[in-house]
């Protein structure tokens, strides 16, 4: 793999976010090691940092692998603060995990006090196949619902989506900074277009 150049690279900030055991760990440390941990082991709160490139630009990635356990759900509001993008995992084996997404989108949301934020609605674990609950219309649905991409993942090997899933949220999150000013730009155009009419 070719080293990116020498030169101040951006850092880009990514929360891991969704119920526990859904696959938050096995998704973050199969796209950094390259493999699949089988065993469960809750996660407190883990960090990654690495270079990457997506579409031939490269940038640090600073991912925070989250704790999808309740008795950690205090330390959401801080960890979703220092967010430029989430990635929101539900298993498609866990009804529940599908259902709690919709509280973690508006609770990212209230905290950015934005109407809308970079995120990727990802459905994990479709090796599974025959212990699926939830199937892809309804991940689709719900995605369209929230206003966000949807992609299907597998954290096992062979990993499916894994890069994919990353990269992704990238381009989302270097793509809606630009939306987001030029609707307020027009906004404010509009104000001020009325200020100049009355
Ligand atoms: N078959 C299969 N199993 C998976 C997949 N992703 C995760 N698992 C398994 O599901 C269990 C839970 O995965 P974790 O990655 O630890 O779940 P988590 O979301 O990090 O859980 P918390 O840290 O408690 O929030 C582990 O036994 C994993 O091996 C997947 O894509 N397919
Ligand atoms: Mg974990």
């Amino acid at each position: 793999m070719t080293r990116p150049p020498n030169e101040n690279l951006p850092t880009i900030k990514l929360v891991v976010v969704g119920d526990g055991g859904v696959g938050k760990s096995a998704i973050t440390i199969q796209f950094f090691q390259k493999l699949f941990v089988t065993d469960y082991d809750p996660t407190i709160e883990d960090s990654y940092l690495q270079h990457v490139e997506v579409d031939g630009q490269w940038c640090i990635l600073d991912v925070l692998d989250t704790a999808g356990q309740e008795e950690f759900s205090a330390m959401r509001e801080q960890y979703m603060r220092k967010g430029d993008g989430f990635l929101l995992v539900y298993s498609v084996t866990d009804k529940n995990s599908y259902e709690n997404i919709v509280n973690f989108h508006t609770q990212i949301l209230r905290v950015k006090d934005r109407d809308v934020y970079p995120m990727l609605l990802v459905a994990n674990k479709v090796d599974l196949v025959h212990l699926r609950k939830v199937s892809e219309d309804q991940g689709r649905e719900l995605a369209h619902k929230l206003g966000i991409p949807y992609i299907e993942t597998s954290a096992k090997d062979p990993p499916l989506n894994i890069d994919a899933t990353f990269h992704e949220v990238v381009r989302i999150i270097r793509t809606q900074p630009q939306a987001e000013l030029e609707k307020r730009k027009k906004k404010k155009l509009q104000i001020l277009s009325k200020c100049v009419l009355q």
